[in-house]
Protein backbone atom coordinates (compact mmCIF):
# COMPACT_ATOMS: atom_id res chain seq x y z
CA UNK A 1 0.00 0.00 0.00
CA UNK A 2 0.90 3.89 -0.42
CA UNK A 3 0.19 5.22 2.92
CA UNK A 4 0.40 8.95 3.94
CA UNK A 5 1.07 9.75 7.44
CA UNK A 6 0.54 13.02 8.85
CA UNK A 7 2.19 13.86 12.33
CA UNK A 8 4.01 16.15 14.89
CA UNK A 9 7.84 15.80 14.14
CA UNK A 10 8.70 16.65 17.77
CA UNK A 11 9.67 13.95 20.77
CA UNK A 12 5.90 13.76 21.53
CA UNK A 13 4.57 10.63 22.23
CA UNK A 14 1.77 10.75 19.19
CA UNK A 15 4.82 11.99 16.75
CA UNK A 16 6.71 9.02 18.29
CA UNK A 17 4.62 6.32 18.02
CA UNK A 18 3.18 7.62 14.00
CA UNK A 19 7.05 7.15 12.88
CA UNK A 20 7.36 4.18 13.98
CA UNK A 21 4.54 2.75 12.97
CA UNK A 22 5.72 4.52 9.18
CA UNK A 23 9.10 2.68 9.77
CA UNK A 24 7.72 -0.75 10.90
CA UNK A 25 5.16 0.00 7.46
CA UNK A 26 7.93 0.29 5.39
CA UNK A 27 10.06 -2.55 6.65
CA UNK A 28 7.11 -4.52 5.54
CA UNK A 29 7.51 -3.57 1.95
CA UNK A 30 4.51 -0.48 2.27
CA UNK A 31 5.68 2.97 0.63
CA UNK A 32 5.00 5.72 3.57
CA UNK A 33 5.13 9.07 2.95
CA UNK A 34 5.56 11.04 6.15
CA UNK A 35 3.57 14.94 5.84
CA UNK A 36 5.04 17.18 8.09
CA UNK A 37 6.32 20.29 8.51
CA UNK A 38 9.93 18.85 9.98
CA UNK A 39 12.01 15.91 9.98
CA UNK A 40 10.51 13.92 12.45
CA UNK A 41 12.60 12.96 15.50
CA UNK A 42 12.53 9.03 15.13
CA UNK A 43 12.88 9.58 11.19
CA UNK A 44 16.76 8.21 11.71
CA UNK A 45 17.20 5.54 9.38
CA UNK A 46 17.35 5.62 5.42
CA UNK A 47 14.65 3.16 3.83
CA UNK A 48 13.88 3.12 0.43
CA UNK A 49 9.98 2.47 0.59
CA UNK A 50 10.42 6.13 2.76
CA UNK A 51 9.41 9.33 1.35
CA UNK A 52 9.60 12.76 3.63
CA UNK A 53 7.56 15.41 2.48
CA UNK A 54 8.17 18.96 4.31
CA UNK A 55 5.13 21.33 4.61
CA UNK A 56 5.86 24.79 3.94
CA UNK A 57 4.28 27.86 4.80
CA UNK A 58 4.75 30.82 3.32
CA UNK A 59 4.25 33.93 5.58
CA UNK A 60 3.09 37.17 4.46
CA UNK A 61 3.20 40.45 6.61
CA UNK A 62 -0.52 40.09 6.64
CA UNK A 63 -0.48 36.90 8.38
CA UNK A 64 0.02 37.16 12.31
CA UNK A 65 -1.03 33.77 12.32
CA UNK A 66 0.43 31.79 9.20
CA UNK A 67 -2.07 29.13 8.00
CA UNK A 68 -0.55 26.15 8.50
CA UNK A 69 -3.86 23.98 7.87
CA UNK A 70 -3.89 25.13 4.33
CA UNK A 71 -0.63 24.53 3.87
CA UNK A 72 -0.63 20.59 5.17
CA UNK A 73 -3.93 20.08 3.09
CA UNK A 74 -2.12 21.56 0.10
CA UNK A 75 1.05 19.20 0.68
CA UNK A 76 -1.32 16.34 1.01
CA UNK A 77 -3.25 17.18 -2.23
CA UNK A 78 0.04 17.19 -4.08
CA UNK A 79 1.30 13.90 -2.10
CA UNK A 80 -1.68 12.12 -3.10
CA UNK A 81 -1.82 13.24 -6.82
CA UNK A 82 2.19 12.37 -6.96
CA UNK A 83 2.15 9.48 -5.66
CA UNK A 84 -0.94 8.06 -5.81
CA UNK A 85 -1.54 7.33 -2.08
CA UNK A 86 -3.61 4.86 -1.29
CA UNK A 87 -4.99 6.41 1.73
CA UNK A 88 -4.09 9.11 4.80
CA UNK A 89 -3.24 7.98 8.23
CA UNK A 90 -3.51 11.32 10.52
CA UNK A 91 -2.53 11.05 14.14
CA UNK A 92 -3.59 13.68 16.77
CA UNK A 93 -6.69 14.99 15.26
CA UNK A 94 -5.79 18.87 15.66
CA UNK A 95 -5.39 20.08 13.04
CA UNK A 96 -4.16 16.94 11.21
CA UNK A 97 -7.50 15.34 10.81
CA UNK A 98 -9.85 18.63 8.91
CA UNK A 99 -6.85 19.10 6.87
CA UNK A 100 -7.21 15.56 5.89
CA UNK A 101 -11.02 16.76 5.11
CA UNK A 102 -9.78 19.56 3.29
CA UNK A 103 -7.75 17.36 0.79
CA UNK A 104 -10.05 14.72 1.02
CA UNK A 105 -12.74 16.98 -0.60
CA UNK A 106 -10.36 18.53 -3.05
CA UNK A 107 -9.33 15.26 -4.71
CA UNK A 108 -12.87 13.89 -5.00
CA UNK A 109 -13.50 17.06 -7.19
CA UNK A 110 -10.27 17.12 -9.11
CA UNK A 111 -9.91 13.48 -9.72
CA UNK A 112 -13.38 11.84 -8.93
CA UNK A 113 -11.38 10.09 -6.43
CA UNK A 114 -12.15 8.99 -2.63
CA UNK A 115 -9.12 8.78 -0.54
CA UNK A 116 -9.73 7.21 2.88
CA UNK A 117 -9.19 8.91 6.25
CA UNK A 118 -8.13 7.12 9.05
CA UNK A 119 -7.51 9.55 12.40
CA UNK A 120 -5.68 8.38 15.49
CA UNK A 121 -6.87 9.88 18.57
CA UNK A 122 -3.43 10.29 20.97
CA UNK A 123 -4.60 12.21 24.20
CA UNK A 124 -4.67 16.19 24.59
CA UNK A 125 -6.00 16.18 20.98
CA UNK A 126 -9.54 15.27 22.58
CA UNK A 127 -9.11 15.45 26.63
CA UNK A 128 -7.20 19.43 27.07
CA UNK A 129 -6.85 20.99 23.53
CA UNK A 130 -10.16 19.65 21.29
CA UNK A 131 -12.69 19.84 24.35
CA UNK A 132 -11.78 24.17 24.43
CA UNK A 133 -15.03 25.72 22.80
CA UNK A 134 -12.41 26.95 20.02
CA UNK A 135 -11.75 24.13 18.19
CA UNK A 136 -15.04 21.62 19.19
CA UNK A 137 -17.01 22.04 16.46
CA UNK A 138 -14.46 21.38 13.90
CA UNK A 139 -12.73 18.30 15.68
CA UNK A 140 -16.40 16.99 16.01
CA UNK A 141 -16.75 17.36 12.59
CA UNK A 142 -13.29 15.73 10.89
CA UNK A 143 -13.64 12.82 13.18
CA UNK A 144 -17.18 12.20 11.86
CA UNK A 145 -16.02 12.41 8.34
CA UNK A 146 -13.16 10.15 9.36
CA UNK A 147 -13.56 6.67 7.11
CA UNK A 148 -12.20 5.47 10.56
CA UNK A 149 -11.06 6.56 14.02
CA UNK A 150 -8.78 4.98 15.82
CA UNK A 151 -8.14 5.74 19.73
CA UNK A 152 -4.62 4.62 21.76
CA UNK A 153 -6.47 3.35 24.62
CA UNK A 154 -9.99 2.29 25.78
CA UNK A 155 -9.85 4.90 28.50
CA UNK A 156 -9.36 7.39 25.24
CA UNK A 157 -12.34 6.28 23.79
CA UNK A 158 -14.55 6.43 26.63
CA UNK A 159 -13.25 9.84 27.07
CA UNK A 160 -13.63 11.01 23.37
CA UNK A 161 -17.49 9.64 23.32
CA UNK A 162 -17.82 10.95 26.56
CA UNK A 163 -17.15 15.09 25.21
CA UNK A 164 -18.04 15.02 21.77
CA UNK A 165 -20.86 14.03 19.76
CA UNK A 166 -19.38 11.29 18.06
CA UNK A 167 -21.34 9.07 15.72
CA UNK A 168 -19.26 6.46 14.11
CA UNK A 169 -17.64 3.44 15.47
CA UNK A 170 -13.94 3.90 17.71
CA UNK A 171 -11.73 1.37 17.39
CA UNK A 172 -9.39 0.71 20.03
CA UNK A 173 -5.55 0.20 19.16
CA UNK A 174 -2.97 0.32 21.91
CA UNK A 175 0.17 1.94 21.11
CA UNK A 176 3.61 -0.44 21.08
CA UNK A 177 6.68 -0.83 21.46
CA UNK A 178 9.86 -2.16 20.00
CA UNK A 179 10.80 -4.61 22.33
CA UNK A 180 14.05 -5.58 20.82
CA UNK A 181 15.43 -2.02 20.85
CA UNK A 182 14.67 -1.30 24.15
CA UNK A 183 15.48 -4.97 25.66
CA UNK A 184 19.35 -4.27 25.35
CA UNK A 185 22.33 -4.73 28.30
CA UNK A 186 22.99 -1.22 29.95
CA UNK A 187 25.96 0.19 29.14
CA UNK A 188 28.28 -0.25 31.59
CA UNK A 189 30.62 3.28 30.90
CA UNK A 190 27.34 5.18 30.85
CA UNK A 191 25.78 3.95 34.44
CA UNK A 192 29.15 4.48 36.07
CA UNK A 193 29.27 8.06 34.87
CA UNK A 194 25.34 8.38 35.71
CA UNK A 195 25.61 6.27 39.46
CA UNK A 196 29.54 6.13 40.31
CA UNK A 197 28.62 4.45 43.38
CA UNK A 198 26.69 1.76 42.20
CA UNK A 199 23.12 4.01 43.26
CA UNK A 200 19.80 2.93 42.18
CA UNK A 201 18.64 5.23 39.21
CA UNK A 202 15.02 6.73 38.59
CA UNK A 203 13.97 8.22 35.56
CA UNK A 204 11.29 10.53 34.54
CA UNK A 205 11.14 11.35 30.48
CA UNK A 206 8.40 14.00 29.13
CA UNK A 207 7.35 17.26 27.73
CA UNK A 208 7.60 18.78 31.31
CA UNK A 209 4.10 20.18 31.03
CA UNK A 210 1.99 20.99 33.85
CA UNK A 211 -0.19 17.76 33.01
CA UNK A 212 3.26 15.78 33.78
CA UNK A 213 2.90 16.75 37.24
CA UNK A 214 7.43 17.41 37.50
CA UNK A 215 7.38 18.82 41.09
CA UNK A 216 5.57 15.26 42.01
CA UNK A 217 8.63 13.52 40.73
CA UNK A 218 11.08 15.49 42.50
CA UNK A 219 9.00 15.37 45.53
CA UNK A 220 9.08 11.28 45.13
CA UNK A 221 12.38 11.39 44.38
CA UNK A 222 13.81 13.26 47.87
CA UNK A 223 11.61 10.78 49.28
CA UNK A 224 13.49 8.10 47.99
CA UNK A 225 17.10 9.99 48.83
CA UNK A 226 16.41 9.70 52.33
CA UNK A 227 16.46 6.67 52.20
CA UNK A 228 19.01 5.32 50.55
CA UNK A 229 21.81 7.00 47.46
CA UNK A 230 20.24 7.34 44.28
CA UNK A 231 20.58 9.25 41.05
CA UNK A 232 16.99 10.62 39.21
CA UNK A 233 17.74 11.43 35.48
CA UNK A 234 14.85 14.44 33.82
CA UNK A 235 14.85 13.66 30.54
CA UNK A 236 13.22 15.59 28.06
CA UNK A 237 11.95 19.18 28.37
CA UNK A 238 9.51 22.13 28.80
CA UNK A 239 8.03 24.83 30.48
CA UNK A 240 7.97 23.72 34.51
CA UNK A 241 11.62 22.50 34.01
CA UNK A 242 12.71 25.60 35.99
CA UNK A 243 10.45 24.79 38.57
CA UNK A 244 11.57 21.62 39.16
CA UNK A 245 14.95 22.53 39.21
CA UNK A 246 14.20 24.90 41.64
CA UNK A 247 12.32 22.67 43.57
CA UNK A 248 14.88 20.10 43.50
CA UNK A 249 17.64 22.77 45.16
CA UNK A 250 14.91 23.99 47.76
CA UNK A 251 14.90 19.84 48.93
CA UNK A 252 18.87 19.61 48.56
CA UNK A 253 18.72 16.85 46.45
CA UNK A 254 20.07 18.49 43.29
CA UNK A 255 22.97 17.17 43.15
CA UNK A 256 21.35 13.78 42.35
CA UNK A 257 19.42 15.25 40.06
CA UNK A 258 20.20 15.56 36.25
CA UNK A 259 18.26 17.57 33.67
CA UNK A 260 19.53 15.89 30.43
CA UNK A 261 18.00 17.82 27.88
CA UNK A 262 15.52 16.20 24.93
CA UNK A 263 17.34 12.70 23.94
CA UNK A 264 17.01 10.49 21.17
CA UNK A 265 18.67 7.29 22.18
CA UNK A 266 15.96 6.42 24.83
CA UNK A 267 17.04 2.78 25.22
CA UNK A 268 20.49 3.55 26.67
CA UNK A 269 18.82 5.78 29.30
CA UNK A 270 16.22 3.61 29.92
CA UNK A 271 18.38 0.35 29.95
CA UNK A 272 20.18 1.53 33.09
CA UNK A 273 16.95 2.68 34.59
CA UNK A 274 15.53 0.51 37.73
CA UNK A 275 12.57 3.20 38.60
CA UNK A 276 10.60 4.86 35.77
CA UNK A 277 8.08 7.79 36.90
CA UNK A 278 5.10 8.96 35.60
CA UNK A 279 2.94 10.87 38.04
CA UNK A 280 0.73 12.55 35.27
CA UNK A 281 -2.90 14.56 35.96
CA UNK A 282 -3.71 12.45 32.70
CA UNK A 283 -1.70 10.48 30.23
CA UNK A 284 -3.92 8.68 27.50
CA UNK A 285 -1.71 6.01 27.33
CA UNK A 286 1.85 6.45 28.97
CA UNK A 287 4.23 5.29 25.71
CA UNK A 288 7.39 6.61 27.72
CA UNK A 289 6.00 3.92 30.55
CA UNK A 290 6.00 1.56 27.76
CA UNK A 291 8.98 1.99 26.67
CA UNK A 292 10.47 1.95 30.07
CA UNK A 293 9.22 -1.61 30.88
CA UNK A 294 10.20 -2.88 27.71
CA UNK A 295 13.86 -1.86 29.01
CA UNK A 296 13.08 -3.82 32.42
CA UNK A 297 12.05 -0.99 34.60
CA UNK A 298 9.36 -0.91 37.13
CA UNK A 299 7.31 1.93 36.68
CA UNK A 300 5.57 3.95 39.69
CA UNK A 301 2.44 5.92 38.32
CA UNK A 302 -0.47 7.40 38.88
CA UNK A 303 -4.21 5.61 37.76
CA UNK A 304 -5.07 8.28 35.63
CA UNK A 305 -6.75 7.80 32.09
CA UNK A 306 -5.17 4.94 30.66
CA UNK A 307 -2.31 4.05 32.44
CA UNK A 308 -4.24 0.84 34.14
CA UNK A 309 -4.10 -0.13 31.00
CA UNK A 310 -0.09 -0.82 30.74
CA UNK A 311 0.65 -0.60 34.56
CA UNK A 312 -0.66 -3.34 36.45
CA UNK A 313 -0.26 -2.89 40.14
CA UNK A 314 1.63 -4.92 42.48
CA UNK A 315 3.02 -6.69 39.02
CA UNK A 316 4.75 -4.60 36.55
CA UNK A 317 4.94 -1.54 39.42
CA UNK A 318 2.39 0.48 41.34
CA UNK A 319 0.27 2.95 40.99
CA UNK A 320 -1.42 5.58 43.25
CA UNK A 321 -3.86 8.48 42.97
CA UNK A 322 -3.23 11.21 41.36
CA UNK A 323 -0.95 13.93 43.93
CA UNK A 324 -0.66 11.36 46.32
CA UNK A 325 3.19 11.73 46.79
CA UNK A 326 3.30 9.68 50.13
CA UNK A 327 2.48 7.09 48.40
CA UNK A 328 4.24 6.81 45.34
CA UNK A 329 7.07 7.26 47.83
CA UNK A 330 6.04 4.25 49.58
CA UNK A 331 5.92 1.72 46.74
CA UNK A 332 9.55 3.54 45.61
CA UNK A 333 11.53 3.59 48.69
CA UNK A 334 9.87 -0.21 49.39
CA UNK A 335 10.75 -1.84 45.81
CA UNK A 336 14.35 -0.24 45.59
CA UNK A 337 15.16 -1.86 49.13
CA UNK A 338 14.21 -5.07 47.85
CA UNK A 339 16.61 -6.23 45.49
CA UNK A 340 14.77 -10.06 44.76
CA UNK A 341 10.89 -8.13 44.35
CA UNK A 342 12.99 -5.46 42.49
CA UNK A 343 13.89 -7.93 39.93
CA UNK A 344 10.89 -9.82 39.68
CA UNK A 345 9.23 -6.96 39.02
CA UNK A 346 11.42 -5.45 36.18
CA UNK A 347 10.73 -9.05 34.85
CA UNK A 348 7.11 -8.87 35.08
CA UNK A 349 7.31 -5.41 33.47
CA UNK A 350 9.40 -6.64 30.56
CA UNK A 351 7.08 -9.64 29.82
CA UNK A 352 3.94 -7.47 30.21
CA UNK A 353 5.54 -4.74 27.68
CA UNK A 354 6.15 -7.38 24.99
CA UNK A 355 2.68 -8.01 24.76
CA UNK A 356 2.36 -4.23 23.54
CA UNK A 357 5.43 -5.27 20.91
CA UNK A 358 5.62 -3.70 17.47
CA UNK A 359 5.07 -6.84 16.24
CA UNK A 360 1.39 -7.37 17.71
CA UNK A 361 0.34 -4.17 17.15
CA UNK A 362 1.46 -3.31 13.47
CA UNK A 363 -1.13 -5.94 12.00
CA UNK A 364 -3.97 -4.42 13.37
CA UNK A 365 -2.95 -0.94 11.34
CA UNK A 366 -2.71 -3.15 8.34
CA UNK A 367 -5.86 -5.04 8.61
CA UNK A 368 -7.61 -1.29 9.22
CA UNK A 369 -6.23 0.01 6.17
CA UNK A 370 -6.72 -2.47 4.31
CA UNK A 371 -10.89 -2.34 4.88
CA UNK A 372 -9.96 0.93 3.57
CA UNK A 373 -7.88 1.20 0.89
CA UNK A 374 -8.30 0.20 -2.70
CA UNK A 375 -5.47 -1.78 -3.48
CA UNK A 376 -5.46 -3.48 -0.05
O1 LIG B 1 2.07 13.64 26.55
C1 LIG B 1 2.00 14.60 25.80
O2 LIG B 1 1.66 15.71 26.17
C2 LIG B 1 2.34 14.41 24.35
C3 LIG B 1 1.21 13.71 23.67
C4 LIG B 1 1.40 13.67 22.17
O3 LIG B 1 0.40 13.74 21.50
O4 LIG B 1 2.48 13.57 21.66
O5 LIG B 1 1.10 12.40 24.21
C5 LIG B 1 -0.15 11.75 24.09
O6 LIG B 1 0.01 10.71 23.12
C6 LIG B 1 0.91 9.67 23.51
C7 LIG B 1 1.02 8.68 22.37
O7 LIG B 1 -0.21 8.11 22.05
C8 LIG B 1 0.42 9.01 24.80
O8 LIG B 1 1.31 7.99 25.19
C9 LIG B 1 0.33 10.07 25.91
O9 LIG B 1 -0.21 9.46 27.07
C10 LIG B 1 -0.57 11.21 25.47
N1 LIG B 1 -0.50 12.29 26.47
C11 LIG B 1 -1.55 12.62 27.22
O10 LIG B 1 -2.62 12.05 27.17
C12 LIG B 1 -1.30 13.71 28.18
Amino acid sequence: MRIGIVCYPTFGGSGVLATELGKALADKGHQVHFITYQQPVRLNVYNANIFYHEVRVPTYPLFDYPPYEIALASTMVDVIMNYDLDLLHVHYAIPHASAAYMAKQIIKQKIDRNVPVITTLHGTDITLVGRDKTYEPVVTFSLNESDAITAVSQNLKDETYKNFPITKDIEVIHNFVDVSRFDKKPFDAFKKVIAPNGEKIVVHASNFRKVKRIDDVIKVFAAIRTQMPAKLLMVGDGPERHAAEELSRELGVSEDVRFVGKQEQMEEIMAVSDLFLLPSDYESFGLSALEAMAARAVVISTNAGGLPEINIHGVTGFMANVGDVAAMSDFAVGILQNDNQLQAMKEAAYKHACTFDISNIVPIYETLYRRYCRTG
